[in-house]
């Protein structure tokens, strides 16, 4: 089953799938290291999707702190542009929650000043960054949340995530969800 929320005019909804591969989507969001560079994990599916010119573009906006979003153009991407977040690393960059939220705050607010229409989010911090899935879920969709009275032009707030379990955690998160 596959859920779709409306609040505020903003439609909020998870895909089970690779983020490389979402063409109907402005701006997707990459999971990224502090010096911009193509490394691992949905990062480097990022940069492979690209192309080099990613990282060349992305390399000279780095280093960025925890929290903090860039953007860059997508390249060989099916999309308009990419924002780079740094995600806290669990266990070390605290509060993980605040670091965490001010991603997915920073970013929508990039995107909304690109005067964009919808962004594609992973689950940052999720994966080599160790932040657990369910506890991120709840933080990053109270972010989006609290963020959307501030947006003009973004109308769709997407999720994708790579694996079902993630993908069922997140579907969970958004069904609970109170306006
Ligand atoms: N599409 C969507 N989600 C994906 C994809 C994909 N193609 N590939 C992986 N994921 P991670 P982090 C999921 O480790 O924890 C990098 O090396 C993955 O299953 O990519 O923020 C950077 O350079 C997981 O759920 O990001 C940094 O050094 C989620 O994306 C560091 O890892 C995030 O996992 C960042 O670590």
């Amino acid at each position: 089953m596959k859920m779709s929320r409306t609040f505020k005019d903003i439609e909020l909804i998870n895909r089970q799938g690779d983020i490389t591969k979402q063409p109907d989507i402005a701006v997707i969001v990459n999971a990224a290291n502090a010096q911009l560079r193509a490394g691992g994990g949905v990062a480097g599916a990022i940069h492979r999707a690209a192309g080099a010119e990613l990282e060349r573009e992305a390399v000279p906006h780095g280093p960025i702190s925890p929290g903090e979003a860039v953007i860059t153009k997508a390249y060989n991407l099916p999309n308009q542009f990419v924002i780079h977040c740094l995600g806290p690393v669990y266990g070390r960059d605290k509060p993980e929650e605040m670091y965490l939220a001010n991603c997915y705050r920073n970013a929508l607010k990039l995107a909304d000043k690109y005067e964009l229409d919808s962004i594609a989010f992973p689950a940052i911090s999720t994966g080599i960054f160790g932040y657990p899935v369910k506890e991120a879920a709840s933080v990053a969709y109270q972010a989006i949340l609290e963020t959307l009275d501030d947006l003009k032009t973004v109308k769709k707030v997407c999720f994708v995530l790579f694996g079902e379990d993630d993908f069922k955690v997140h579907e969970e998160v958004l069904s609970r969800l109170k306006p």
